[in-house]
């Protein structure tokens, strides 16, 4: 059957005929392909198609798709039972590793998705400072939670639902959504809400607007104005996690969250989250402490053995160098190709995105005035060439250590031939 025949099975049985509203090319125009397998930098669609893929399973497939690496000890963990409910000791590898690597770690509880990640970051922040208020920032996506579905992006502002329905108003009011980049507008919510703000909840690299970075200095006011007010600094690295550098944005930019939760390449592809921090903060947790969060999936033995293989690969190749490298490849033929174009590229490490406008692009305000139009003409044109792009101006595409130096010259030629056929 082909993707068409699939898709219109799937809108029988699937609300959209997807399992996660960011697949569904609503942003773009058309219909989904579905996917039979996939190998390296290629998705191989059911029509037998091959596409170059910038998506990367939105992030987890750092080292492509289908790594021997990780297979291989799936299976093995598989023969070996696939989920026990007791303890395991590749939880404990697990959470050795990530303390290790996560500069700001000093324990860690694993978790089946970003979105239990950054969930239960919430509830144990309102339970460690026993204050009920949240600073989010407008166009960051935190996972489907209820408290931060408040002028929220990916899927939520590509479908026009940045404030999810099914949110209470009485929920909601506790969640202050602020520009990004806008210091005294931080400053200005602690003094309207003094004694009341548990946490503030950031992507420290935003990616869920199209990508676009911190100003020099606003990471470290969130840190101080936290450390003033006494509330605690929540760094979101579900996507910049092990991708941005081996302990994510935190590495990168030297500030120090109180807690961090992480997903993605954490889980090698399987169904992964995970959060930590201070210890101090995370004995506030079930069994020893009142904050009560569980899973009965949590830290599964297929999803450790994936996630470790993984990260172990990532280290022993010098990942990061190697991405970087191909992220520069990358870029200076993107620079090239758009010049003299109403277009901005922003790029950290492996994570791009290409902004159909001149700019600048600091928030989401700013993020919102993109041509998506002109986003989905340039989509469809790559589509066609044989390129993935992610189906909306609101994400962010992903390299992974599978694309080569030919991939990469293939994807800029497609890029310029999207490009002229679409007038921009
Ligand atoms: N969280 C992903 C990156 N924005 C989107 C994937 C999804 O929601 O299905």
């Amino acid at each position: 059957m082909t993707s068409a025949g699939w898709f219109q099975a799937a809108l029988r049985r699937i609300p959209g005929g997807v399992n996660s509203p960011a697949r569904a090319f609503r942003g773009v125009g058309g219909e989904p392909f579905f996917v039979r397998a996939a190998r390296g930098s290629r998705l191989e669609t059911v029509e037998g198609r091959e596409l170059l893929d910038y998506v990367g399973t939105w992030g987890p497939a750092i080292l492509g798709h289908a790594p021997a690496e990780v297979v291989a000890v799936v299976q093995d963990a598989a023969a070996a039972g696939m989920s026990f409910g007791t303890p395991h000791p590749l939880e404990v590898e697990m959470a050795e590793v990530v303390c290790a690597w996560v500069p700001s770690v000093e324990k860690v509880r694993m978790v089946n998705s970003g979105t239990e990640a950054t969930m239960s970051c919430v509830r144990l922040a309102r339970g460690f400072t026993g204050r009920d208020k949240i600073i989010k920032f407008e166009g960051c996506y935190h996972g489907h939670v209820d408290s931060l579905l408040v002028r929220a992006g990916s899927g939520a502002l590509t479908h026009g639902q940045p404030d999810s329905a099914g949110i209470p108003e009485a929920l909601a009011r506790l969640t202050l959504s602020l520009p990004f980049n806008d210091e005294e507008a931080v400053r200005r919510a602690f003094r309207e809400h003094p004694g009341e703000i548990a946490a503030i909840i950031t992507e420290p690299v935003p990616a869920n607007a199209g990508l676009y970075l911190p100003e020099p200095g606003f990471l470290e006011a969130l840190r101080r104005i936290c450390l003033e007010e006494g509330a605690l600094l929540i760094f979101d690295e579900v996507m910049t996690g092990f991708r941005v550098a081996a302990g994510g944005a935190q590495e990168v930019f030297g500030v120090m969250p109180d807690l961090t939760a992480l997903g993605k390449i954490l889980g090698g592809g399987l169904p992964v989250g995970a959060f930590g921090g201070r210890a101090e903060i995370m004995d506030s947790l079930s069994p020893d402490g009142p904050v009560y969060q569980a899973g009965t999936l949590s830290g599964n033995p297929l999803a450790m053995a994936a996630g470790l293989a993984q990260l172990r690969s990532l280290q022993r190749q010098d990942a990061w160098a190697r991405l970087e490298s191909t992220g520069q490849l990358l870029e200076t033929g993107l620079q090239e190709a758009i010049a003299g174009k109403p277009l901005t590229l922003h790029r950290l490490g492996s994570m791009f995105c290409l902004h159909f406008q001149n700019g600048p692009i600091r928030n989401l305000t700013e993020a919102r005035a993109n041509d998506t139009a002109a986003f989905a003409r340039f989509f469809h044109g790559c589509l066609r060439r044989g390129v993935y792009l992610p189906p909306s101006q609101f994400e962010t595409a992903f390299l992974s250590l599978a694309h080569s130096p030919e991939d990469i010259t293939e994807t800029l030629r497609v890029a310029r031939e999207a490009l002229d056929e679409s007038g921009i």
